[in-house]
């Protein structure tokens, strides 16, 4: 059996973790990151077979069952991932009944996943319909992201209209756009339902006032779809006190979408 301690998925979780906690988007025990794992690479570091504890979702996600995932933990600081990823981490597996979580690894002060379990299990179930091959959804408070959902109409078109115009390649990287849920009460079951229904279309959902959800393939892809937004919603930020001279037009993104070859809203330009 190989140490776990040296397995690509703790080092990747290690590294977004201490990434997205650098770049201030995950103060105190914000954010939180869940990875879909493939069972034949875990069970070169782990005894599958062998469960620490069971723990309940408080949902039915059945549709996950025998999925195994590496998960933050509730209350834990992305801060502190790094040095001691076996307390702030956690790997479950989706028992038969699809309302228990089998621990296999971590929580190792007797903890639990992220509060948000609902939301990115729910947002996994549906990333997988839209793309099977969608390992990866995170959730963080990117700084500028946020300030924007104080200045900027919450509404899908023109939310991401607004982040389009940021940076020349927004339309190629999130040409599918940004869904927009309303305030909602977070950690419920509620907000996962919503969120998940955005993410059939989505890959990025802002929770408004709260924060954003990101879901791709891979940590790379996720946590770039946020980056993206983030550097955009910075710009945005930077320049919305400030006469603006020039933008990005619609036709420029439209050509832009064209010459990269993208399926983009298109019912998201010429607003
Ligand atoms: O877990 O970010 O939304 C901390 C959060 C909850
Ligand atoms: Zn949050």
């Amino acid at each position: 059996m190989k140490d776990i301690m040296t397995a690509p998925f703790v080092e990747e979780m290690k590294k977004t973790a201490a990434n997205m906690y650098r770049l201030g988007w995950d103060e105190r025990n914000g954010g939180n990151i869940s990875y879909m794992l493939d069972e034949n690479e875990v069970a070169q570091y782990l005894d599958t077979s062998r469960v620490l504890r069971t723990i309940p979702t408080g949902f039915d996600a059945s549709a996950l069952t025998g999925r195994i995932f590496i998960v933050t933990g509730t209350g834990k600081y992305f801060k502190n991932v790094k040095d001691d990823p076996e307390t702030n981490l956690g790997i479950i597996r989706i028992a038969k009944d699809g309302t228990t979580a089998e621990l296999l690894w971590g929580y190792k002060d007797g903890g639990k996943f992220t509060s948000e379990l609902p939301a990115h299990l729910m947002s996994h179930i549906a990333r997988l319909k839209a793309d099977p091959l969608n390992r990866v959804v995170m959730h963080s408070h990117p700084t500028n992201t946020l300030a924007m959902n104080y200045v900027v109409e919450l509404d899908e078109k023109k939310f991401t209209h607004a982040l389009w115009e940021m940076c020349t390649e927004c339309i190629v990287v999130f040409p599918d756009g940004v869904g927009v849920l309303p305030w909602m009460l977070c950690g419920t079951n509620e907000i996962g339902e919503a969120t998940a229904e955005k993410m059939l279309q989505y890959r990025l959902v802002i929770w408004a006032l709260h924060g954003i959800y990101g879901a791709g393939r891979t940590m790379d892809e996720a946590f770039g779809l946020i980056e993206t937004v983030e550097k955009a919603a910075q710009i945005y930020m930077l320049t919305a006190h400030l006469p603006r001279l020039n933008t990005i037009k619609d036709e420029d993104m439209k050509t832009l979408a064209e010459a990269f070859g993208v399926e983009y809203r298109k019912d998201f330009l010429d607003l």
